[in-house]
């Protein structure tokens, strides 16, 4: 179960509600294991008010829609998951709002969401429940259904204890966690953050929360290896450890080379051309990188090369004050970069505030020399395994952020600090000079994160986790 269903449901003028598979790495992560096993998906479908009944997808999988009323939508998706936890658990980049009212909607609708769960799930079932928004499932279902095994995921990072120890009702959230049997990060080290918090807090609180006053943690995680404990207020021991999501390799099109080369023609074939895939969140540091490229033109420091800035940046979470800001401030950037440096029909930054369909974006990663990832935090990011993913004969650079979890497996990018913008510009410098002086360096450089990315795909993530769950059954 996760947050959101797989479709797009959208409401007619006649207010009847139409359905639209809506494919993403995780459908195609968890179709199968849900095909074979005749499985069900709970979440909601992205429209508040009434939902559908349960309906089967074209390929068998049974979508169980939870209902999220206008106010829930405010409340514990807009507010507590999203201007509360999301901030809090990357690193205080913007500042989390600690509102009870918020909280009560966040206990709420994760009681709906177990409840849901509880009632589709069959004897002895495996739940996996995924992601920030549904952190006291585990404890919630493990009360209603203690035959079913639990699996939960988190997508975002796991900040250090120092930080979550902000949050005001840290032991229940620690506890709705310990209701599963397994607790996946994406890296060892969120993983070790959790298992350092479970000590502290339990340490802290000791028995008023219900959470002994010391909680036994053994064993150390290490990458893609389960091989942590702790054990949880009622005794059972909670696996804990790292599984990297990553892509679905089939899911990335090789387009045409004639559409890519239409495209750049369209761009006024740029020497290089620079591309930038993010939703418009304050975490994936696009200002940055907009400066970092407006001082490279202000310094001069790159005077033969003529360089295009493509930056697609997907609507989100559009009323949430800091993302507002955050879109407000991009824009000025980009007009500001354009006004100083553009030429009548020749912008140096092409700016698309929309979601892209799946093809187009396709021919955008082939097209791109240079791909900029520039999250100040980010659990993993799909985006550079995608670009990478799209090269599989060595062309094209990857620039990163030492702060993507993906960074810890795409080493040979050029990795950057996106909080020191001279970093951002010395990784971008050394990308286009190892591909105009250096190819031989640069194709290396992507072929051996080519076949990281393919030896490491979202099957293998899928797999691994629900292998080590069925473990603990
Ligand atoms: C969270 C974590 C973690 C983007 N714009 C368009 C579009 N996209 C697709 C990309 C990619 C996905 O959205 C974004 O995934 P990311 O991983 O980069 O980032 P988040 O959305 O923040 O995801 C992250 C992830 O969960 C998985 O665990 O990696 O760290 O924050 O697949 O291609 N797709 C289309 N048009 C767009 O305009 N079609």
């Amino acid at each position: 179960m996760a947050n959101r269903l797989p479709v797009d449901l959208e409401r007619a003028a006649d207010g009847t509600l139409e359905v639209k598979p809506s494919p993403g790495g995780l459908v195609a992560a968890l179709s199968p294991v849900l095909e074979q096993h005749r499985g069900c998906w709970v979440g909601w479908p992205g429209v508040v008010g009434e939902v559908p009944e349960p309906f089967r997808t074209d390929s068998g999988v049974l979508l169980h829609p939870v209902a999220l009323s206008e106010d829930d939508y405010r409340d514990f998706y807009e507010g507590f998951s999203n201007a509360t936890l999301w901030p809090l658990y990357h690193d205080l980049i913007a500042t989390p709002t600690y509102d009870r009212s918020w909280w009560a909607a966040y206990r709420e609708v994760n009681l709906r969401f177990a409840e849901a769960a509880a009632e589709v799930a069959a004897e002895g079932a495996t739940v996996w429940v995924q992601d920030y928004q549904l952190q006291l499932v585990p404890g919630i279902l493990r009360q209603l259904r203690p035959d079913v095994t639990v699996g939960f995921f988190l997508h975002i990072p796991f900040p250090s204890p120092d930080l979550f120890r902000q949050l005001p009702w840290r032991e229940e959230v620690v506890r709705g966690l310990l209701g599963a049997d397994l607790i996946g990060f994406h890296l060892a080290g969120c993983a070790r953050n959790f298992l350092e918090l479970t000590r502290q807090v339990a340490g802290r609180a000791g028995s008023h929360t219900g959470l002994p006053d010391t909680l036994e943690v053994s064993g150390d995680p290490s990458v893609r290896e389960i091989s942590a404990h702790v054990t949880a207020p009622d005794g059972r021991r909670v696996g804990v450890g790292a599984f990297p999501i990553s892509i679905d390799l089939d899911s990335i099109a090789h387009p045409d080379p004639a559409e890519v080369e239409a495209l750049r023609a369209d761009l006024g074939h740029p020497d290089l051309l620079m591309l930038g895939v993010d939703r418009l969140d304050y975490t994936k540091g696009i200002l940055q990188r907009l400066r970092a490229v407006e001082e490279l033109l202000e310094s001069g420091a790159m005077p033969q090369t003529r360089f295009t800035v493509l930056q697609v940046a997907t609507p989100s979470r559009e009323r949430i004050e800091h993302y507002r800001q955050a879109r407000s401030e991009v824009e000025e950037a980009v007009g500001r970069i354009n006004g100083r440096f553009g030429e009548p029909g020749r912008p140096v930054v092409e700016y698309l505030h929309r979601s892209v369909p799946k093809a187009r974006l396709a021919v955008f990663y082939a097209a791109a020399d240079i791909m900029l990832v520039t999250p100040f935090k980010d659990g993993m990011n799909l985006v550079a395994k995608e670009y990478v993913a799209a090269h599989p004969d060595g062309s094209g650079a990857l620039v990163l952020s030492e702060f993507a979890g993906a960074a810890e497996e795409l080493a040979e990018a050029h990795l950057c600090n996106p909080f020191d913008l001279d970093s951002i510009k010395r990784a971008i410098h050394q990308a286009a000079a190892d591909l105009a002086y250096r190819p031989g360096e640069a194709r290396a450089r992507m072929l051996a994160m080519h076949r990281q990315v393919s030896e490491h795909d979202v099957d293998l993530w899928a797999r691994s986790f629900l292998h080590c769950l069925e473990e603990r059954r």
